[in-house]
């Protein structure tokens, strides 16, 4: 990461323009800033390809600047990846002087930060303000993510959050550079995801929820709806379906995977593991064939999340049965799969992915797994459980693994996690569990703000991170939550 000031500013106001190349990569990248810009600034702020544009070139002075979008495939920004094989350039840098502002990276992913990163510089002091031409100072950024892997874990199986929630909070990962969104689609209180191969997981178990509130349900479309949106902001969609424990929504929907062949109580306490699937049964590796073979062709990512947690009412034996036939399915379907820490346990194909959660443990288990060519996604609970509690007071979340205020949230650092050889840390992921969350309000009173320090934690290195400095961004930067209409909460360790 490197920051400069350089001589003069940028006027950009209503009539700049965003030059973009003509890529269908690049077009909602260049179309969001280009709208985002023109709420800022106050008038219309249009989008031009440079060829047919000769106002890049003979630019006359006093015209407002324009902002120019450059694919440079030779771009690298000076900081090592952690991950130089499976990671994608997301580097990018930042250049404005009085000629205008020029935004450079390797990868649109890249051209994507370029623009929030700008954005944050335009935005800022208004958030809600009136729009008006702002003066972005002279200034040249580098900047790349350190870990390839930023995550959010929404659990949409305990309380259904439907399309338009999710969508909401698609926007507000990527002004926080995140870049994978991972879906609880399954768990013992209800299934989340239409499947043809087995209709009656929806019709049976997609209206139940944690304390008999409502639930719900996506469609394929609804998937391919949220997927499409993840990926216009530089987001893949991780899908989880949760074997071989969490699955009371399907033993309740389908008898022929319990013994006897009746299919269990609906449940909708908070309990867990208490529910499983039989490695004995006839009906069972079909079921994890069909599901996971046809969740696997949903959805354009690599990576299919099998669950694996807390599994507590079988041994280790039946236990990496389990998993080793969700494994082989999720490889049949192409996937990569993921897996919550005591997939561990089980033999693992190379690539795979272990998040790590339970802090009391499992970290013996998640190295000697990593030393055996898995990767790590690091959430330990008491850094990046969103759903636990800031403090005793606070009404909603739990506290299992104790408090998480929001310097709790920040002040990690995923290197002293676990003991993991060179680059099998991928990443870092936030999770939102919602067994106590019933709605919009309470989603965003435990993600916002907490999920920014979760954020800077996989983004930034630990050189350029320390409290102070981010309690003084994230002040600047909340704002445009409001403005949002998310009913985030007022911490009281940062002067907001
Ligand atoms: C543990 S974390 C669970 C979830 C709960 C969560 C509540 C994990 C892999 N399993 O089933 O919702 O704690 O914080």
């Amino acid at each position: 990461r490197f920051h400069a000031e350089l001589p003069g500013s940028a006027r950009l106001a209503a009539g700049s323009a965003v030059v973009a190349p003509d890529l269908p990569a690049v077009e909602p990248v260049a179309r969001r800033l280009a709208e985002r810009l023109g709420r800022a600034l106050g008038g219309p702020v249009g989008v031009h390809r440079p060829r047919d544009d000769s106002r890049w070139a003979g630019r006359r002075p006093q015209r407002p600047a324009d902002i120019q979008l450059v694919l440079d495939s030779g771009h690298r920004a000076a900081q090592a990846p952690s991950d130089a094989t499976q990671r994608l350039d997301e580097s990018f840098s930042l250049t404005c002087d009085e000629r205008g502002v020029v935004l450079s990276a390797a990868s649109p992913a890249g051209l994507r930060h370029a623009t929030t990163t700008l954005l944050a510089l335009v935005e800022r002091p208004g958030g809600r303000g009136r729009p008006r031409p702002v003066d972005v100072p002279g200034m040249r950024i580098e900047d790349a993510p350190r870990f390839a892997w930023r995550g959010l874990m929404l659990d949409v199986a305990r309380h259904f959050l439907d399309v338009p929630t999710v969508l909401d909070v698609l926007e507000v990962m990527a002004d926080l550079k995140l870049n994978r969104l991972h879906l609880h689609l399954s768990d013992d209180q209800g299934w989340r995801l239409r499947l043809t191969s087995r209709p009656r997981l929806t019709e049976v178990s997609g209206a139940t929820a944690v304390g008999g509130d409502p639930g719900g349900f996506y469609t394929a479309d609804d998937l391919h709806t949220i997927e499409a949106a993840a990926a216009d902001l530089g987001i893949v969609l991780v899908p989880e379906i949760d074997t071989p424990g969490h699955v009371n929504a399907a033993t309740h929907a389908y008898g022929e995977l319990v013994p006897g062949g009746s299919p269990t109580e609906e449940y909708t306490g908070i309990d867990v593991g208490f529910s499983r699937l039989h490695a004995d049964l006839p009906a069972t590796a079909p079921f994890l064939d069909d599901v996971l073979g046809e969740v696997g062709g949903l959805v354009d990512g690599p990576w299919l999340h099998l669950g694996g947690d807390e599994a507590l009412e079988m041994d280790r034996a039946e236990y990496t049965r389990l998993v080793a036939l969700a494994l082989r399915a999720a490889t049949a379907a192409g996937k990569v799969p993921v897996g919550w820490q005591e997939i561990a346990h089980a033999e693992l194909p190379p690539g795979a992915v272990v998040q790590y959660w339970d802090e009391r443990t499992g970290a013996q288990q998640v190295a000697a797994a990593a030393r055996a060519g898995a990767r790590v996604v690091l959430s330990p609970a008491s850094r990046t459980y969103l759903d636990l509690k800031y403090d005793a007071d606070f009404p909603l979340g739990l506290d299992w693994a104790g408090h998480v205020p929001l310097r709790r949230a920040y002040e990690w650092e995923p290197s002293e996690v676990l003991d993991l050889p060179a680059d099998a840390l991928l990443g870092v992921e936030a999770c939102l569990w919602t067994e106590t969350v019933r709605s919009r309000e309470d989603l965003a009173a435990l993600l916002l703000p907490r999920l920014a320090a979760v954020a800077e934690v996989a983004w930034s290195v630990p050189a350029v991170r320390g409290w102070d400095g981010f309690a003084a961004r994230l002040a600047a930067f909340a704002p445009r939550w409001t403005a949002a209409g998310l009913a985030w909460t007022r911490t009281p360790d940062v002067a907001w």
